[in-house]
């Protein structure tokens, strides 16, 4: 089970899935400045498990990401296909936001950013893979407001990036380690990977989102 107590199936999750698309290289270093990345994704893109349409609120529209406050601090935004429920079962499990920071196809990933329904309660949360001996878990402050979920993170908190790559996986089930996008339903950018995922689908890290700090 994919959950707040066990980050360290988190990390070796992700380890999984950079072994698994090994072999594809990023390379993007020409890229103009911009303090805001917005990356539209099709409504209507989706897909469920059961082959059929998931509900909307699990087909993200746009993921916006921007300096606040300066640059203390970094927004992210996902607007979605349809007004999120107030909850959910206590066995269900749904990440709304779910956005991966500078996944790499050698090494994992640095950061996971996510709202989700777990265990009953809503949750968001950072796991910061890279600054200690074992993924740190950090609340970070997030508000829901029909569709739209906006989540905001101090800079410290991400190593004060100057820039990020990114892929959002909305999910509706768990982290299964042994199938990294298993129950993923959309994925932002759409250029990452194709849906339903097995582990011979191509991952793209050249089509990632990016975020770059102003000067
Ligand atoms: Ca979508
Ligand atoms: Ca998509």
């Amino acid at each position: 089970v994919f959950s707040q107590k066990k980050p360290i199936g988190i990390a070796i999750s992700v380890v999984v899935l950079a072994i698994a698309v090994a072999g594809v290289l990023a390379v993007n270093v020409m890229r103009a400045d911009a303090a805001t990345d917005v990356v539209q994704d099709p409504k209507g893109d989706a897909v469920s498990e059961s082959g059929s349409a998931p509900p909307g609120f699990l087909d993200v529209k746009t993921v916006k990401i921007t300096e606040k406050k300066g640059k203390d601090e970094l927004e992210f935004t996902w607007v979605l296909g349809d007004k999120v429920p107030s909850g959910f079962g206590s066995n269900d499990h749904y990440a709304l936001g779910g956005l991966s920071l500078n996944p790499f196809p050698t090494g994992g990933t640095e950061y996971l950013v996510t709202v989700r329904w777990t265990e009953g309660a809503w949750q968001g949360i950072v796991i910061d893979f890279v600054s200690g001996s074992s993924p740190a878990v950090t609340g970070l402050e997030y508000k829901i407001s029909g569709s739209t979920i906006r989540a905001t993170v101090p800079m410290n908190v991400l190593g004060n990036p100057d820039e990020l790559k990114w892929v959002q996986l909305s999910r509706e089930k768990a982290f299964n380690p042994q199938n990294p996008f298993d129950g993923v339903t959309d994925v932002v950018p759409n250029g990452v990977t194709t849906l339903p995922w097995t582990p011979s689908t191509p991952v793209h890290f050249e089509n990632l989102g990016e975020w770059t700090a102003s000067k």
